[in-house]
């Protein structure tokens, strides 16, 4: 009731009473315990892996919660600027380590859960991957998150809470990829908090009435949704801070339709609450194309109509004027996903807080950021415009679509003014695109309706400025139009993955942890050790370790069994035809034809190798999934010939996630980043396994530049044309084509060798040897040759093994520009322009 009042009773009791963390192992070994008798009702003595898992997985969260408590007092009290991250993917992987690690508990919770019978290691891969998202997008939300609290920076992120991550992959036994649905959510969740009283409504379709001449409307009918909140803590790395991620659950808002239940209509009763529930019930797995989806483009708005309202509702909490809110809050829109709300906080303004359209925008341009992540065109988000009408709330006047070409036409106006009678220009930068039906640009939204468009990497962001914004560069001037190289986290790309790397670091700068794994330059320290001797056969122990560590998971999982003594050579990401997982496994065929060529004393003078790929293809592209029927294929052919399964082998590991990542990086001699020149904003995952010590074999591409320059070019394995050649390439492709037997006579051998049957039934392989026999978009037949004898060169290298391994110290050493530290606290001082906003320990 209203006349309720607190705090209650006495502060004494209250804080006497309150709870601190567990440290010391009695204190964790009873709380365990505990939480197997009360939170899992079951018996103590008598659980399993999996339990244990959970009641260890409790005991932590109830650490992690007092953190969180007291993080976001902290910032309520201090009130700072805030940052909202906005991003439709969040790919977690797995808490427990992670947050034993940045507590600083995981020797503790060891030695406890070893009390109790059972090992850290066996429970913590009971837990399943959180997998909300495709791949390097959502990754990188994850590492920014990480980040953020371990900079002490008062940031929250705010996403979907899919009921259904990404999909499972399954290989058929053709060799076939199926799709399976990742229902994580059925063990239940001990990371989130559901907030079951934070609730927004959401309003999609209906109808809007003007109330006479007030300009204002009411609006009825449609379906109205409610947004739960679920709030998922990020604890930081040797700090107390620990921030928050808030992910939104689509509900109906009213049970179920009475009318239609009391007439006997059950199944009608509940269908409007079955669509509510689905908005948020699946990720949608397109990596890098886009679908126009009514679905897709709910959760888009469902998604950013909660935040927002979320966002204002604290901003008011403040009782500062409106006008100020950019200086209290800024959003990070990550890719276009979340350009809806940008109409949506100039309806909320306009409509709601009666303000003036000019006084609202200058508020909207000061408050959101827009980051890109691609130049891919088929990935650049267009809405058409009839979806949109439909979809979205007809408030009279200020409706959506009314405000985006509000926006659009003022743009405009401002666009002709600076280059009067210049019609192409008008009809490149509009927001609405011409056609049948119209589609609204997303980018060109984002853009205008943002204070800061960023690249990914350096050479991604000269790409941005110098193509798909070129028009918008030169009406606002390049000034608007920045770059924030990507960056990983060295807590789960290092420390957690690599625990006895991490520590062989330690010993050997002789500092504690979290100081290098808090400013990452500190491993440059590394350097002035790579000439000594025991230090470099620690360095290589590890590695052949981590090696190991991979050849017991392959065997345990596929029941195979890989020679752990040859260089293990990795590509791993999304399939994608401009990653070019085709070029590594043609070049892999190349190596077998030439192997078999051999005699047996030559053969045994070569360097054995071991490669590896995971990834997975969009469910619905074809050439994607080609290529893992063939990769599939290849290995069951060339693992079992016996004149040269000792030289080389070949393994497709299905479902790849963040956690088999974390195992295979950690075990790279040399790693494949071989992307056709100017198509990979950055990739990250080049980043993980430098930091690891493997080295990188790539093209000059996306941040493998960067690392280069860090890292010096005698570090790296470059090859193939450069960004400038392309577009000429791909011309001459069109215009003055040149047979594959004439450009690389190695690969036409190697094609026709798949197109006859080598690797069973030729002709299924067709389509995807016709995308290189004929357009060959991604220059393939370009580059083969110098990729050839790139791989050469890393054989050679390899020889060495000294030298090698001197390689490895060094990239290690010059990885600290890549700690998404770097990368956060760049955003944090640069575009959002908030402080570091530490929580006192006690
Ligand atoms: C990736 N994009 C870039 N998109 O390809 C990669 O170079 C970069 O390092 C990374 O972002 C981080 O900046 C990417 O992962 C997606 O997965 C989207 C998912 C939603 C549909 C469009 C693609």
């Amino acid at each position: 009731s209203g006349k309720e009042k607190w705090p209650r009773g006495e502060e004494k009791i209250w804080k006497e009473c309150s709870r601190h963390l567990d440290e010391d192992v009695q204190s964790i070994t009873k709380s365990v315990v505990n939480h197997v008798q009360t939170s899992l009702a079951r018996q103590a003595y008598n659980i399993d892996d999996l339990g244990a898992y959970q009641a260890a997985a409790l005991s932590v969260r109830d650490n992690l919660l007092v953190n969180w408590n007291d993080t976001q007092l902290h910032y309520t009290r201090k009130a700072p600027k805030r940052a909202y991250y906005l991003s439709l993917e969040f790919l977690m992987g797995r808490t427990l380590d992670n947050a034993l690690l940045n507590l600083g508990l995981k020797s503790q919770y060891k030695d406890g859960i070893k009390e109790l019978g059972f090992s850290l290691e066996d429970i913590l891969e009971q837990e399943r991957d959180a997998a909300l998202g495709n791949g390097g997008l959502g990754r990188l939300a994850a590492c920014y998150l990480d980040s953020s609290a371990s900079q002490d920076l008062p940031l929250w992120g705010y996403g979907l809470r899919y009921k259904y991550g990404i999909f499972q992959q399954l290989i058929s036994p053709e060799g076939n990829q199926l799709e399976a649905p990742d229902p994580w959510l059925d063990n239940q969740n001990p990371w989130e908090l559901p907030r079951l009283d934070v609730t927004y409504d959401v309003r999609f379709y209906g109808h809007a009435e003007r109330i006479g001449e007030t300009g204002r409307a009411t609006w009825s009918g449609g379906q109205e949704v409610l947004a739960v909140a679920y709030d998922v803590m990020i604890p930081g790395c040797g700090t107390k801070n620990t921030n928050n991620l808030r992910l939104w659950e689509s509900k109906p808002k009213r049970g179920f339709d009475l009318n239609s239940f009391n007439a006997g209509n059950y199944e009608g009763a509940v269908e409007s609450s079955n669509s509510a529930a689905a908005i948020t019930s699946v990720l949608y797995p397109n990596d890098h194309t886009t679908f126009g989806k009514e679905l897709r483009l709910k959760q888009q708005y469902f998604w950013t109509a909660a935040s927002l309202a979320d966002i204002l509702r604290r901003f008011k909490n403040l009782g500062k004027p409106i006008s100020e809110f950019p200086d209290f809050v800024a959003i990070q829109l990550n890719d276009t996903h979340p350009t809806l709300a940008i109409p949506e906080l100039m309806r909320i303004l306009v409509d709601e807080e009666e303000l003036r359209w000019d006084k609202a925008w200058e508020i909207v341009t000061n408050t959101f950021f827009f980051t890109n992540h691609t130049v891919l065109p088929e990935a650049l988000e267009k809405w058409p415009v009839p979806l949109l009408e439909h979809l979205l709330p007809r408030r009279v006047p200020e409706r959506h679509l009314q405000i985006i070409y509000d926006i659009n036409m003022q743009f405009l106006q401002a666009v002709e003014k600076k280059f009067p009678g210049d019609r192409d220009r008008l009809a490149r930068m509009s927001i609405i695109e011409e056609g049948v039906p119209k589609q609204v640009r997303m980018a060109n939204l984002a853009c205008i309706g943002d204070r800061k468009v960023n690249g990914v990497a350096e050479l991604h962001s000269e790409l941005v400025r110098t193509t798909i914004m070129k028009d918008f560069v030169e009406f606002y001037g390049v000034s608007k139009f920045a770059n924030v190289t990507n960056g990983i986290t060295p807590r789960r790309w290092l420390d957690q993955c690599n625990p006895e790397l991490s520590t062989l670091i330690s010993k050997t700068l002789g500092i504690d942890k979290t100081v290098w794994l808090k400013d990452l330059t500190k491993l440059e320290g590394l350097l002035a050790h790579t000439e000594d001797k025991k230090f470099r056969d620690e360095w290589a122990a590890i590695k052949q370790r981590n090696k190991e560590r991979l050849a017991h998971h392959v065997q345990t999982t596929l029941g195979l069994t890989v020679n752990t003594h040859a260089m293990f050579d990795v590509q791993i990401k999304r399939l994608h035809e401009y990653k070019r997982q085709t070029l590594n496994i043609l070049g892999v065929i190349h190596r077998y034809l030439t192997l078999k060529a051999m005699t047996p004393e030559e053969r045994k003078k070569t360097n054995p190798r071991v490669v590896f790929f995971a990834g997975k293809a969009a469910p619905a592209y074809y050439i994607a999934k080609l290529t893992i029927r063939l990769i599939v294929n290849v290995a069951r052919v060339i693992n079992d010939d016996p004149d040269t399964k000792n030289y080389l082998s070949l393994y497709f590991l299905p479902d790849y996630s963040v956690s088999l990542a974390e195992v295979l990086i950690p075990a790279s001699d040399i790693s494949q980043h071989i992307s056709t020149a100017g198509t990979e904003a950055s990739g990250t995952s080049n980043m993980k396994f430098c930091l690891n010590g493997g080295l990188l074999l790539g093209t000059v591409d996306g941040a493998n530049i960067e690392i280069a320059e860090e890292v010096g070019e005698s570090n790296v394995f470059f090859f193939g044309h450069l960004t400038p050649a392309v577009e000429d390439l791909r011309y001459q492709h069109l215009y003055h084509p040149v047979p594959v037997e004439e450009k690389s006579p190695a690969l036409a051998n190697v094609l026709n060798q798949v197109s006859a049957g080598l690797f069973g039934d030729g002709g299924v392989y067709e389509p995807l040897l016709n995308t290189i026999r004929q357009s060959d978009y991604y220059l393939i037949t370009d580059d083969f040759d110098s990729y050839i004898s790139a791989l050469n060169m890393v054989d050679e290298a390899y020889l060495d093994k000294d030298e090698w391994v001197k390689k490895s110290i060094r990239t290690t050493a010059k990885m600290g520009k890549f700690s998404s530290d770097r990368a956060i606290m760049d955003y944090a001082q640069e575009y959002w322009n908030i402080e570091q906003t530490p929580v006192p320990s006690s």
